[in-house]
């Protein structure tokens, strides 16, 4: 097909040069069709399909018929949900533009321009910009392979840009109030750093085209976890997943319910498979949802980003971190290596959050407690082995070991500090709030409206609730 297609090409126009690019739509249907083909020979295998759910209204929201996808068959214990082969996703390094992925090379990892000129040290930056132009140089391509799933995505958008002036004033005081610049700024990374690329001399990137990118990376990128052997080495990594498949596989925030990507070499007979697998860790049976993570949100950051929330999202709301005195950004160092011991292994463990019911993300309060100890030379390596006692809160009436004083003492400090971050967190909302609005909002029909206005409601509730709970503790 794939040949036929070029002979007829060369039929009706001489003139053209042996290339790529086929010209006609059939031509690059075939293509398409040639591609898919050897991804399956290669061994793709999804295992899913749609099913619709009945969906009762949550967060704003009404009540909905939600197409979700579960499993098509049987799956067991450690044998792969989903197998895809790693040239069927869309990354830097799987580019099917070469010229595109050399210019990246050199302008992101070989030469570090983005360090250099814009003092980005971020890997998250310098992944979302290899990303953002491999989607965009795609879209470009009216031949591209993937155009089922760039015309699914055409009209992606993040939550927080679509705002208008009056929506954007119900996200001020927030735990997201920065949304906005942040993912602006993201965007406008993408949008100006491009014309560093001759890749898009001729036609430069629009804005357009970096919004679209950003937002498809912001709600369709997953998490990939790296080859067994680079694991201690290398960070995860998202990876944009272009079947249309799996644009309908909803998010789920628990990370023992949505079940994580990863990349390994399969041995399949004789042939080796480069793959990215999504593994049962029970036995599942046909018919089961399949959940895809979202990455570490709380419901106002999920709302910010995709639009909605969860009834139950283990990560909790705020942001706000209290950096260990002790911490160092080397993760080979002693102090870092001790920390690990604790699961205290980035700073996102001491970032202090919250459930609705007011209570601290367990994380914080273990690694806390450790760098109050570390800090006020209390630190003892036999805490080790007090791992249910440090995850503790509210603590205990009183304290029974010999150690009674450092711990109380820690205790009143972790205390104070949850107390005065959610205390000036209620008094921001309350503060950046008016009667006008708030009356506006709370009686809106309109479905953005009202998203923004649960969300609110949500972060007053959480902060209410920690307040109280706060102070009901005699340290
Ligand atoms: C969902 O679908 C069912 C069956 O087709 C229908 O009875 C119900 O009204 C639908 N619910 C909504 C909220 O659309
Ligand atoms: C680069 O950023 C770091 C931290 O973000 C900052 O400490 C440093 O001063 C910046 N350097 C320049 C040259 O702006
Ligand atoms: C995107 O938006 C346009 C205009 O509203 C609409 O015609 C089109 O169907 C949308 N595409 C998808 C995939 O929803
Ligand atoms: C630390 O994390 C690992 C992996 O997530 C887990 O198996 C272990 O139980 C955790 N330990 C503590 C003390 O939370
Ligand atoms: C963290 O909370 C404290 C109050 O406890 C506040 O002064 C500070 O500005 C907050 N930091 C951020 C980044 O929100
Ligand atoms: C490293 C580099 O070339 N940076 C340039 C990229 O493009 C922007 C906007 O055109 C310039 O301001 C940077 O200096």
């Amino acid at each position: 097909m794939f040949r036929l297609c070029y002979a007829l090409l060369a039929l009706l126009c001489h003139c053209e040069p042996v290339s790529d690019s086929c010209g006609t739509e059939a031509c690059a249907a075939s293509k398409a069709k040639d591609f898919w083909a050897k991804i399956k020979s290669e061994g793709l295998q999804l295992n899913i399909r749609p099913k619709v759910f009945e969906e009762k209204s949550f967060g704003g929201l009404p009540a909905r018929n939600r197409t979700a996808m579960v499993l098509s068959d049987d799956v067991f214990y450690g044998r792969a949900i989903m197998k895809i082969p790693r040239q069927a996703l869309l990354t830097y390094e799987t580019g099917r533009k070469p010229k595109l992925k050399d210019q990246l090379t050199r302008f992101l990892f070989e030469e570090k321009k983005l360090q250099k000129s814009f003092n980005i040290t971020s890997e998250d930056y310098i992944h979302l910009l290899s990303l953002a132009y491999t989607l965009i140089a795609e879209r470009r391509d009216s031949d591209s392979v993937f155009v089922d799933w760039l015309k699914a995505t055409e009209n992606a958008t993040v939550f927080a840009l679509q705002l208008t002036h009056r929506q954007q004033r119900v996200l001020r005081g927030t735990t997201v109030e920065g949304a906005i610049e942040e993912m602006s700024s993201r965007r406008d990374l993408i949008w100006q750093t491009a014309s560093n690329l001759t890749f898009f001399k001729k036609k430069p990137v629009s804005m357009e085209e970096a919004s679209w990118a950003l937002a498809v990376i912001m709600r369709h990128a997953r998490v990939v976890h790296p080859y067994q052997d680079q694991r201690e080495t290398r960070d995860p990594r998202m990876y944009i997943f272009p079947l249309v498949e799996l644009l309908q596989v909803a998010l789920n925030p628990n990370p023992v319910v949505s079940i994580g990507f990863q990349e390994e070499i399969i041995i399949d007979g004789k042939r080796e498979e480069d793959v990215v697998l999504q593994i049962a860790r029970r036995d599942m049976p046909k018919g089961e949802e399949i959940f895809a993570w979202p990455g570490r949100l709380s419901n106002s950051e999920m709302i910010a980003r995709h639009g909605f929330s969860f009834r139950e999202n283990p990560v909790g709301i705020g942001r706000n971190l209290s950096q260990p005195p002790s911490w160092s950004d080397n993760k080979e160092s002693k102090g870092r290596k001790e920390y690990d011991l604790y699961n205290c292994s980035s700073l996102d463990d001491f970032e202090m959050r919250f459930s609705e019911r007011g209570v601290p993300a367990r994380s914080f309060i273990r690694c806390y407690r450790i760098s109050w100890f570390i800090s006020n030379g209390w630190y003892s390596p036999a805490l080790k082995n007090r791992m249910r006692e440090l995850n503790k809160w509210p603590p205990p009436e009183k304290y029974t070991k010999s150690d009674w004083l450092s711990w109380t003492q820690a205790d009143a400090e972790l205390n104070r500090v949850i107390l005065e971050y959610c205390q000036y967190m209620r008094q921001q909302l309350k503060d950046t709030m008016d009667a006008n609005t708030a009356e506006d909002f709370r009686h809106s029909k309109d479905p953005t409206d009202r998203v923004l206005w649960h969300m609110r409601s949500e972060e007053s509730r959480t902060f209410k609730n920690c307040v109280a709970m706060s102070k009901k503790i005699q340290l």
